[in-house]
């Protein structure tokens, strides 16, 4: 063959080895103790390292989490309770608290369950795993104010991005927001999704076996010249190229996260009356509206399991755990206990959340 020739074959070879022309996907599931995370308290080892955080937060994932993760030693876990035994990452959300109407104090909301997708997008680049220690948070703690839509938005060609979102499935399909809300009092309604919007519901999501959620979306383009410790910079989320996504030059496109959390809010149907204005939510940082609702996750992947998972799983919903010829092989039975560094007082009621935020957001606080 002649040079030429050699070069555009290969080109040939990798486009059908590499690009995607529509999205695979699996969904990592943990084994957790019922009601619980792996770990919760006042911990956030990449924005506030080294000492307790401003709110709490739950954690699941690899036993090596702390105040401090540094490099790739969370790969050196000796257990996880994710399902698939060579994912040692850490993945962490707000807690959330219920703030009783009569007396104000605040019961946490237990752990339902929590599953996190592995998005392989269309895309004309290649997907390649997660850099061993790689740090990224997603979402706003400081945010009040309303996103300028109730839906998600994820394509930087748009305008704004809008990463996160509560889900609350309900039985009759009632009105999840004031159908006046601007967002400034209650949340917003998705114009594409009745279940879904930007800020707590003002019902109650009673579907049996799929209580409030809260969604996170990742951004899946990873910049090296920033690396893994530098999380303000070091992702973005892809742009529009025909109908695939693809990152900016020189950066790596990696799996596309997506974070669905499931809190038990059942036991709390009747703690509090619907008036179709107001809601009990509250996020540990004292976030009355929701709209600060953020996640973040440090990878303990073993690259070469990762690798394979992303080339050859289209397990979907049935579970990463359920791909074909799995690396390393998955736990069932793990639960993977972390102590707590900063664990959160021990009462059912709290008179102030963990670390005495003030609640903030839809009237209060000044905002
Ligand atoms: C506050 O109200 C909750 C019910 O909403 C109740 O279970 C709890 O005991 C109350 N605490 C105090 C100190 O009255
Ligand atoms: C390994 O994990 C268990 C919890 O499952 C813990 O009790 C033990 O101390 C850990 N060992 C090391 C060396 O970290
Ligand atoms: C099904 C399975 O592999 N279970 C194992 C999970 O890991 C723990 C130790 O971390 C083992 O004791 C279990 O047998």
């Amino acid at each position: 063959m002649k040079p030429v020739a050699v070069v555009s074959f290969l080109v040939t070879l990798i486009a059908v080895t590499f690009a995607k022309d529509s999205r695979t996907f699996a969904v990592l599931r943990f084994n957790n103790e019922p009601g619980k995370f792996s770990t919760e308290g006042r911990m956030d080892p990449i924005v506030s390292p080294g000492a307790p955080a401003g709110h709490s937060h739950g954690v699941m994932g690899g036993h090596n989490f702390g105040l401090t993760v540094q490099g790739d030693q969370l790969l050196e876990s000796n257990c996880t309770n994710a399902m698939i035994k060579n994912d040692k990452s850490n993945y962490w959300v707000p807690d959330l608290w219920f703030q009783s109407p009569r007396n104000s104090t605040f019961k946490k909301v237990p752990l339902f369950y929590m599953q996190v997708y592995y998005f392989f997008d269309a895309t004309n680049d290649v997907i390649k795993p997660f850099p061993p220690g790689l740090k990224m948070v997603i979402g706003d703690s400081s945010k009040r104010t309303p996103p300028a839509t109730g839906a998600i938005q994820l394509d930087p060609s748009r305008g704004a991005i809008q990463p996160v979102q509560w889900v609350c499935p309900a039985n009759g399909d009632p009105n999840r927001y004031p159908v006046d809300s601007d967002g400034t009092r209650a949340g917003l309604q998705d114009p594409t999704d009745r279940g879904a919007g930007a800020g707590f519901p003002v019902i109650n999501c009673d579907i049996a076996g799929a209580p409030l959620r809260q969604d996170i979306h990742f951004p899946s383009c990873y910049n090296p010249a920033a690396g893994i410790d530098d999380h303000k910079n070091n992702m973005v989320f892809p742009t529009p190229n025909g109908n695939k996504f693809d990152c900016p030059k020189g950066w790596t496109h990696l799996p596309h996260l997506f974070y669905e959390v499931y809190y038990d809010t059942t036991p709390f149907a009747n703690e509090w009356t619907r008036d179709g204005q107001t809601q009990p939510y509250v996020l540990s940082n004292g976030d009355r509206t929701g709209y600060s609702s953020h996640g973040d996750m440090i990878s303990g992947w073993d690259t070469i399991t990762l690798q394979a998972i992303i080339d050859g799983c289209d397990a979907g919903n049935d579970g990463m755990d359920k791909c074909p010829r799995l690396i390393g092989g998955i736990n069932t039975s793990d639960r993977c206990k972390i102590d707590s560094a900063v664990p959160n007082p021990r009462d059912e009621w709290l008179t102030a959340l963990p670390g005495n935020n003030p609640l903030s957001g839809w009237g209060v606080g000044g905002v």
